[in-house]
């Protein structure tokens, strides 16, 4: 029996399901998320979906019924602890389901990990379906669903599956786009999903604090290893400045390194006085997952990213120093 058919079987079991994603959730995991709702709704299935961090604005249609929440302690503890299935779509790493993660461990019921990024160590995990060659998890859960529940698959499904797809191929144009990931787009065009709007929903409705701080930052970019190396810092005064709030700053990196010349781009978000989140893009030449991890972070091979404590005056030469030593000695070995 393949993974998916253990999948199925887990959820035909189950009374309740809980769906979730990573912590400042992108549209991979939101799209993954609502595709397999439409699914669990379709089969008569008691589920709820709990985030950590909130839905960010440009996703909201893809909840017209407003089932997405966050997790709260006290409102949702108890009913986590008691659920009989748990899914993580696109998660990378479990510790990104924050505190939830004691109470999915505590109710000693099945866990399911579908999941695009490369596996970790640790896996506590019943059933684990990660695939690094899949464009993104949306297109795992088509998998799911083009084998489990074809009928189904409505022009809703292909929304938020095309969603997932769209936002991490970055348009179809990263080198994880493939061949089903354009197949899929077709077949979401032939259902009826209007492509150019799901676009405008989620890239044409940039805030004016989004646009402020990307001024600010686009006036302080600094190059390092020849020009290989962009990178930038976000202080939290600099989010103050420009009124703009987290998810604000989603796709900074992605900007940066399409600067001519780039090779690899760095951002340093100053998260809280103590603590910075550090993101990482390459355009293919260099793999930037090993420096991620040796911040304990984790990623892809061309987008990655890690919590790194400390001020950020001090994180920021660290993390640049570490960057420049792996990529020299990415250079060496292909000397
Ligand atoms: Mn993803």
């Amino acid at each position: 029996m393949n993974n998916w058919s253990k999948i199925h079987q887990e959820i035909v079991k189950a009374e309740s399901i809980l769906l979730t994603t990573h912590e400042n959730p992108d549209g991979d995991g939101i799209g993954s998320i609502a595709a397999l709702a439409h699914h669990l709704t379709n089969q008569d299935k008691k589920y709820r979906i709990l985030l950590t961090s909130e839905l960010p604005d440009e996703y909201k249609f893809l909840d017209p019924h407003n089932q997405f929440e966050i997790y709260d302690e006290e409102l949702h503890s108890d009913w986590v602890k008691n659920v009989d299935l748990s899914i993580l779509l696109d998660i990378g790493n479990y510790n990104r389901t924050g505190k939830m993660w004691e109470k999915i461990k505590q109710n000693g019921t099945v866990i399911v990990n579908i999941d695009h990024h490369p596996i970790r160590k640790e896996q506590p995990y019943d059933i684990n379906e990660t695939d690094i060659n899949a464009s993104a998890t949306g297109e795992l859960i088509y998998k799911y669903l083009n084998e489990i529940d074809p009928a189904n698959l409505s022009v809703q499904t292909y929304e938020a599956i095309y969603v997932a797809i769209m936002t991490d191929t970055g348009s179809f144009s990263y080198n994880n786009t493939n061949i089903l990931c354009h197949k899929i787009a077709a077949k979401a065009i032939e259902a009826g999903v209007d492509t150019a709007k799901v676009h405008q929903n989620v890239y044409g409705s940039s805030s004016k604090a989004r646009i402020k701080l990307l001024a600010a930052i686009a006036d302080n970019l600094q190059y390092e290893y020849d020009g290989k190396l962009v990178w930038f810092q976000i202080t939290r005064a600099m989010m103050k400045k420009a009124q703009a709030s987290h998810e604000d700053v989603d796709g900074f990196t992605d900007f940066a390194r399409a600067i001519k010349g780039v090779e690899v781009s760095l951002m340093v978000f100053e998260k809280s006085e103590r603590t910075c989140r550090i993101n990482f893009r390459s355009k293919g030449n260099y793999s930037i997952n090993e420096i991620a991890q040796f911040f304990n972070g984790g990623g892809h091979a061309f987008a990655a990213g890690a919590v790194v404590s400390g001020k950020i005056a001090n994180v920021v030469p660290k993390v640049v120093s570490k960057t420049i030593e792996i990529l020299s000695a990415q250079d060496e070995v292909a000397k």
